[in-house]
């Protein structure tokens, strides 16, 4: 009797805590389930964080398999963690709660399966891919001296060479010469799409894709249709500036730069990707502008060092009113390449203990690109240091477009009144001088948006199964002549892949955020300029100098992603859609100069049926 009773105590107590649990979680449960997970992925963060900075300035087979082995820790800890709390989801959580469960199924750029060895075997591929980019270099002088390091150029030579070559023979050769970079990671980039698509699939995404579109507080399919609603904002100021930077570029080259179909070889753009095309200014500057100063060439005149092109940048977010940059920075970031190994040169800002431990990591040659990119960077790590307070799993900007647009929302203040006041240019240029200078940004802003667009508009269809590795070159060229209109030098094949020369594709990073940065930046920009008390026109603005202007930003930096991005951007702009209309004011003076200038000529281009062949 006292016997069988036991048993069935024992059976009720089994049976208890087998099912109780599993059927009735509570919210309390939810709350202290995800504090720990905060806790736990916090640590494991700040692990990774140091292995991935150790390997992108010191690369090596033991910091690449090393940076690997800490992805994998951490991808393998957030994935059970998400399959955990999947007990939670059906109570009804306060919103931040809910909210945190949601950031943490969609956190992963690059989710991985369950398995293990399928896991290790993609964050070793990942890892590899970003090694494999970040050591390419060009030898122009072949095979039989490629060994000799003074005549090989990594990226960051190659973009400053490309930039200022006026030869479309050599700026083609350059080209081609970096484009080889992408064919040897091919095969591993297919792989990387299999496995990471596995592991989304096993979150409940249709693909990575899917997750990332995922990641904007509303449906991946709103998504979608909010950046083809942008795109048509903008493709006509595109169209035009095409147009008349086609001319111009075919008036210098001649046959070079002239293709029936209308569109522009990519390599005379003075880029790389053809996606930025402020270095060939001079080209297209129309023929009475007054002279244009050139930020690199009077930093390099003056011989300033790369950390007095950072401390520009500082000093512009503090007077802002935001906090100087913490002594750890500048003793831990890297600002040149070294001499002696390969480092990661595409620039980057990083976060590295989820507090004051804040780095850059760059390699500055003084060019005025760099100029801005610094302010792009600091944007980052203003932002990391704003929502530092913040839970771990609300660090992170309103939305990745977010995070991108900060520091460039910046450096739309640098005008001529702003470099006179810092000293860096002697007489502001008389007002002649607009039409040329907002040429010279749109050169960069308007010019970068179908690029920004395309990279994952290819990225989906990749992602997706749609474009399959035996079309990836030609579903690459199809949407740069789509979207660009731009050509490639020389002709291509499958055997090349161009995607995997540009850094975003083998080292993962997403880029709609890109294009969404593209368009918000002048959203955040006008917002402040308002809050400075400036009415005149948007695009002679700066708010250098405006705590009312800092205050603003702050206010919408310290939320970090705790809150859905429309409450966000109300916070900071009153407005809580992404829209184009202060982009389109900025230009609008320019819009109607191109139009005159483009009168009676033919705007667009035709795509080809073959979008892998040279010149036709
Ligand atoms: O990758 C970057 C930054 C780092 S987040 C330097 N950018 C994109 C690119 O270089 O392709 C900034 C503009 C677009
Ligand atoms: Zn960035």
């Amino acid at each position: 009797m006292i016997r069988s009773r036991l048993l069935q105590t024992v059976a009720f107590i089994l049976l208890a805590r087998h099912q109780l649990p599993a059927a009735t979680p509570t919210i309390a449960e939810a709350q202290a389930f995800m504090n720990r997970a905060e806790a736990e992925l916090a640590k494991l963060n700040v692990v990774d964080q140091r292995a991935q900075w150790i390997h992108e300035t010191y690369i090596t087979d033991d910091s690449e398999c090393l940076a690997a082995e800490q992805d994998e820790k951490y991808i393998a800890r957030t994935t059970e963690l998400v399959t955990e709390g999947r007990k939670f989801e059906t109570l009804n959580l306060p919103p931040d709660l809910k909210r945190k469960f949601r950031l943490l199924r969609l956190s992963l750029a690059m989710p991985a399966p369950h398995d293990p060895k399928l896991r290790e075997e993609l964050t070793q591929i990942a890892s590899g891919l970003g090694s494999a980019y970040s050591k390419g270099k060009y030898c122009p002088d072949g095979d039989k001296k490629s060994g000799d390091k003074e005549k090989c150029y990594g990226i960051d030579d190659l973009d400053e060479r490309l930039a200022k070559s006026r030869d479309p023979k050599q700026a083609a050769e350059m080209w081609a010469g970096w484009h080889k970079v992408g064919a040897p990671i091919k095969s591993q980039y297919a792989r990387f799409v299999e496995l990471s698509n596995q592991g989304a699939r096993e979150l409940g995404f249709a693909d990575t894709g899917a997750l990332w579109r995922s990641n904007y507080d509303m449906t991946p399919e709103q998504f979608s249709a909010d950046l083809e609603r942008l795109w048509a904002q903008l493709d006509p100021l595109y169209k035009e500036l095409h147009a008349y930077v086609r001319r111009k570029l075919v008036a210098k080259y001649g046959p070079a730069a002239d293709r029936k179909d209308g569109m522009i070889p990519a390599h005379l753009l003075g880029n790389m990707w053809a996606q930025e095309w402020g270095n060939v200014y001079d080209i297209v500057a129309p023929p009475a502008a007054p002279q244009a100063y050139d930020i690199g060439q009077i930093l390099q005149q003056r011989k300033t060092t790369p950390k007095q092109v950072v401390q520009y940048g500082e000093d512009f977010f503090h007077s802002l009113g935001l906090q100087s940059l913490p002594g750890t920075f500048w003793q831990r970031s890297l600002l040149t390449r070294p001499a002696d190994r390969d480092v990661v040169c595409h620039a980057s800002s990083w976060d590295i203990d989820n507090d004051q431990d804040v780095r850059l990591k760059l390699c500055i040659h003084g060019t005025t690109d760099d100029f801005t990119t610094v302010h792009h960077e600091l944007g980052h790590t203003y932002y990391y240091l704003a929502y530092r307070k913040q839970p771990y799993l609300f660090k992170g900007g309103a939305n990745d477009g977010f995070h991108e647009a900060i520091g460039d929302a910046i450096a739309l203040s640098i005008t001529p009144e702003y470099l006179k006041k810092i000293g860096l240019i002697q007489q502001v240029p008389p007002p002649a001088a607009d039409i040329p200078l907002l040429l010279r940004t749109a050169m960069n802003k308007i010019a970068f948006l179908p690029f920004g667009l395309m990279i994952d508009k290819w990225r989906w269809e990749v992602f997706s199964g749609q474009v399959k590795p035996d079309g990836y070159n030609k579903a690459w060229w199809t949407l740069r002549e789509q979207y660009q209109g731009v050509a490639p030098p020389v002709d291509r094949s499958e055997a090349d892949f161009d995607p995997g020369a540009k850094y975003h594709i083998p080292s993962n990073t997403p880029y709609a955020r890109y294009f969404i940065a593209g368009i918000v930046q002048f959203q955040f920009y006008r917002a402040m300029c308002r809050a400075a008390g400036y009415s005149g026109p948007l695009n002679r603005c700066s708010v250098y100098g405006s705590k009312a202007a800092g205050d603003k930003l702050e206010a919408m930096l310290e939320l970090g992603q705790s809150k859905p991005w429309p409450e966000a951007l109300k916070r900071m702009t009153g407005e809580d859609r992404i829209d184009a209309s202060a982009m389109v004011e900025y230009f609008q003076p320019l819009l109607t100069w191109l139009k005159e200038q483009n009168k009676g000529q033919k705007i667009g281009w035709t795509v080809a049926a073959n979008p892998l062949l040279a010149q036709r």
